[in-house]
């Protein structure tokens, strides 16, 4: 198992939980995320759920091992595609309390979450173009989206990140708290929801997140092929191969 489960009277924490790895997705973790998310969805007892990453960060990304053997071709299917989906199909709040690194995937994941809770020290962004990638579950989307296209673009081009206060003053993160106390005030952020009416709750997600939501939905199609096409490139190959021998990555374009 690569996620713990905690439940807390009427919320359900799911916690990330490969903290040698600084709690790289998987395709395992990707997969439990959102065969605990299906079973909140279905719990009557349940009103939201949080997801945090044990230790000191929430999620350094996708898991770059597994991106080594990827290319167009196999990218079309990847099992992945589907635990995605499960995330942002999710009918329940979705809170995640992030602290430390949030990067690539995990900043995908964070930004999947409906409220967003930043400890102070996490950094944000999606350094996927150091790799000769680009994002591929809906980062050029949802951070465009929430702190607009000049900031964005520069993250996304050059890879940079964002710190925790900087992401609570550009709208991406809905809280800051101090460091450690992102889970805390998630819980406080999940009790209260929780009292509210549940038909009310669910409606009011989905007519926040059509507003939310509605810019982003073009894009994922050309972000997905766009993965897809990096994933056979030179640059990603050098990309990859560079950070696993953990060495500076030498592009040609190709
Ligand atoms: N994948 C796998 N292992 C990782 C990852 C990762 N994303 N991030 C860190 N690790 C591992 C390291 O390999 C290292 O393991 P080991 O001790 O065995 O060598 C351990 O975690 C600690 O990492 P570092 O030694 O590098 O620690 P530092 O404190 O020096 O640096 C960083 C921390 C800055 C977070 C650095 O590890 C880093 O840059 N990580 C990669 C960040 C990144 O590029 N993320 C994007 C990944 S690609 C992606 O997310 C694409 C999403 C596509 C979604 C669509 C899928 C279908």
């Amino acid at each position: 198992m690569f996620t713990e489960t905690n439940t807390r009277g009427p919320v359900e924490i799911i916690t990330i939980n490969r903290p040698k790895q600084y709690n790289a997705l998987n395709t395992a973790t990707l997969d439990e995320i959102a065969s605990h998310l299906g079973r909140v969805d279905e719990d009557d007892d349940l009103a939201c759920a949080i997801i945090t990453g044990t230790g000191e960060h929430f999620a350094a990304g996708a898991d770059i091992t597994e991106l080594k053997d990827k290319n167009a071709y196999s990218g079309l299917y990847d099992p992945r595609m589907a635990s995605w989906a499960a995330v942002r199909s999710f009918h329940k709040p979705l809170i995640t309390a992030v602290e430390g690194y949030c990067l690539g995937g995990g900043c995908e994941l964070a930004m999947m979450g409906d409220v967003l809770v930043a400890g102070e020290g996490a950094t944000f962004g999606q350094p996927e173009i150091k790799l000769g990638i680009i994002p591929g579950a809906g980062g050029t989307q949802r951070l465009t989206a929430a702190i607009g296209k000049a900031r964005a673009m520069k993250m996304i081009l050059t890879g940079d990140t964002m710190g925790a206060k900087e992401a609570f003053e550009s709208g991406l993160a809905s809280d800051l708290t101090e460091k450690g106390q992102a889970l805390e005030r998630s819980l406080e952020i999940a009790a209260t929801i929780a009292r509210r009416p549940r038909a009310a709750v669910r409606l009011a997600k989905e007519a926040v997140l059509k507003a939310a939501e509605h810019a982003v939905t073009s894009g994922l199609q050309q972000e997905r092929r766009s993965f897809e096409l990096l994933l056979s490139t030179k640059d990603k190959e050098e990309g990859i191969a560079a950070f696993l021998e953990k060495r500076k990555p030498v592009f040609t374009g190709g």
